[in-house]
């Protein structure tokens, strides 16, 4: 490293000193705390895109965002050029980054990177950043702070697109280092077409949302409320009202998004008793989950949730029903066959009975731990991969090879039956594969393929909940003095430590007919995560109950977070 680059490092380093006695990791996504304590972190996370950026010699992406965390919180996290996560091997050097004590450490950390890695820095190659970040207030001042990062490093270019969804920013790094225009502008332009071209396609001609049937959507008070708006006007047949949309003075994630929709089971603000028989939707708080909802006519605050796994399975039943007509009788002529290999992928939260439906259509299912960077992985597997959080974090990928035969296909099918149900099948498959993200799990782009498939089928909110009945689950936060005292295997279904701890929780599910629980420490927040199942209500609550009490036996003092 050339001498000017290390005391340029050294220097601007020493303005953005790490707090003390704070020691933070690379979570499930990325770096998150409260705000106040994060400028070092995201100064270094700005040095490490740019090294990343040099390595691969493609345009990364940071983003400034803690989601679904409350509002005084702040993350931020790195796009890799697939527009996927950081490779996982770097993350212990992103922890090793952040966490250095002094200047010189950091650049003797920065030096072994760079050797290990070998990663071009001799200051001639260049790299190139995206930057984008969330509705927060302290994202403005964070982003400031990671551009000092990536400005540290000799030919490296930070570009600002202001404020995005988490998914936007995915979808531009991927387009960008495609060769295609990565503005927000064409990422609307991409989801609205293809959303138009399935609506196009749906059997006996283009049916339209009748006005008191578009879907009602809570934006969280965050950044997806203000892009869902941008959409409403682009698309205007496709959303009745957004309501927390972030314009009207509402606290971010307060009493409001997906997780606290999903998690609490009840209406967010604004929604309530005048909702009932309304199809209506959550985003959570940059716009990368989306969980449906309907109020029951009996109540003004519980909710019938459709969650993650039922969009997974909305999904996985209209992928499968194309890919049959594709494949089905008068198909068998042709030369060019291709039997794709449907997969999908879960996470021990997923309930019991949404697995029991998907083996049931004949899928292969795939367990990961928690964390889109687990199950974009899996997915990335299979021809098409549909992998989904229960807490409707998702998306579904299409293999190239895949997708260079369908081309091919609906070419052929063009010539020899233009219009015939084989064409439109492999119509709707492509639209889907350029609707939905390939980068990472997009509340937009969800909501919009969900309303293309329930309009397709002609179906309601309710018909879509029965496909079939969730096993009553609770979920509770328990706030531990060390949550990594936890250590899990098995996709996180087994606890290995703190000893006996598993034993005692197999002890207290034993009592609860169809009982399935599991521990884990949370990556986004500083708790301890307890899931539970049972076949009633009373039994899913007791149970995360008295296991969240044996959390807070073995890891010490904690008042349950709930
Ligand atoms: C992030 C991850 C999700 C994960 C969630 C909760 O979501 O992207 O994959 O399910 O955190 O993680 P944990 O249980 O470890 O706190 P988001 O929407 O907050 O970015």
């Amino acid at each position: 490293m050339k001498e000017e680059q290390s005391s340029l490092l050294l220097k601007s380093s020493s303005l953005f000193p790490p707090p003390q006695g704070v020691k933070l990791s690379y979570g499930t996504a990325g770096f998150r705390a409260d705000a106040s304590i994060l400028k070092s972190a995201v100064y270094r996370v700005g040095i490490l895109a740019a090294l990343r950026s040099l390595k691969t010699q493609s345009v990364v992406g940071v983003m400034i965002t803690a989601s679904h965390n409350k509002v005084t919180d702040n993350g931020v996290k790195i796009v890799d050029p697939s527009g996927g996560m950081l490779s996982q091997e770097w993350e212990p050097f992103a922890d090793q980054l952040v966490n250095a004590q002094t200047p010189e450490t950091l650049l003797s950390i920065i030096r072994e990177c760079v050797e290990k890695e070998k990663i071009p820095f001799d200051g001639v190659q260049s790299a190139e950043i995206l930057l984008g970040r969330d509705t927060r207030p302290s994202g403005e001042s964070l982003l400031e702070a990671a551009k000092h990062g990536i400005s540290s490093i000799f030919g490296a270019i930070a570009l600002d697109l202001g404020i995005l969804t988490t998914p936007q920013l995915h979808w531009m790094v991927h387009a960008r280092n495609k060769g295609m225009k990565a503005t927000e502008p064409a990422y609307f332009e991409q989801i609205s077409s293809s959303f138009r071209c399935l609506i196009d396609l749906i059997p006996n001609g283009t049916k339209v949302n009748k006005l008191d049937n578009r879907v009602v959507v809570d934006g969280a008070d965050g950044v997806g409320g203000e892009k869902l708006l941008v959409l409403k006007n682009i698309l205007t047949d496709l959303v009745n009202e957004v309501r927390n949309s972030g314009k009207d003075g509402g606290l971010l994630n307060d009493g409001v998004g997906a997780d606290y929709v999903q998690k609490e089971k009840v209406v967010p603000r604004g929604f309530g008793s005048n909702d009932v028989g309304k199809r209506c939707a959550s985003l959570d708080g940059d716009a990368d989950r989306l969980v449906y909802f309907s109020v029951p006519s009996n109540s003004s605050s519980k909710i019938d949730l459709v969650d993650g796994d039922k969009m997974l399975s909305l999904f996985a039943l209209f992928i499968k029903e194309q890919l049959n007509i594709l494949t089905r009788e008068g198909n068998k002529k042709s030369n060019n066959n291709f039997q794709a290999h449907l997969g999908v992928v879960q996470t021990a939260y997923a309930n019991g009975a949404s697995t029991d439906y998907l083996k049931q259509l004949g899928l292969e299912v795939i367990f990961t731990p928690t964390g889109v960077k687990h199950l974009h992985e899996k997915a990335a597997q299979f021809d098409i991969g549909i992998y989904f959080e229960a807490n409707g974090h998702g998306t579904i990928l299409f293999s190239e090879s895949f997708l260079s035969w369908l081309e091919a296909r609906n070419n052929e099918l063009a010539l020899v039956s233009e219009g015939s149900e084989q064409q439109k099948a492999a119509l709707r498959l492509l639209s889907v594969s350029k609707l939905i993200n390939q980068a990472v799990g997009d509340a937009l782009s969800c909501l919009l393929l969900v309303e293309a498939i329930l309009q397709h089928m002609d179906w309601s909110i309710h018909k879509w909940n029965e496909l079939y009945q969730d096993l009553p689950s609770r979920q509770l936060k328990v706030k531990v003095v060390d949550r990594t005292a936890v250590v899990t295997t098995n996709a996180e279904t087994v606890a290995v430590t703190p000893p006996g701890i598993q034993e005692a929780i197999d002890a207290e599910t034993a009592k609860y007919p169809r009982g399935r629980c599991f521990i884990r420490p949370s990556g986004t927040e500083d708790v301890v995560r307890v899931y539970a199942e049972a076949s009633t209500q009373e039994g899913a609550d007791s149970l995360a109950n008295s296991v969240a009490k044996l959390v807070d036996q073995f890891l010490g003092s904690g008042s349950s977070a709930r």
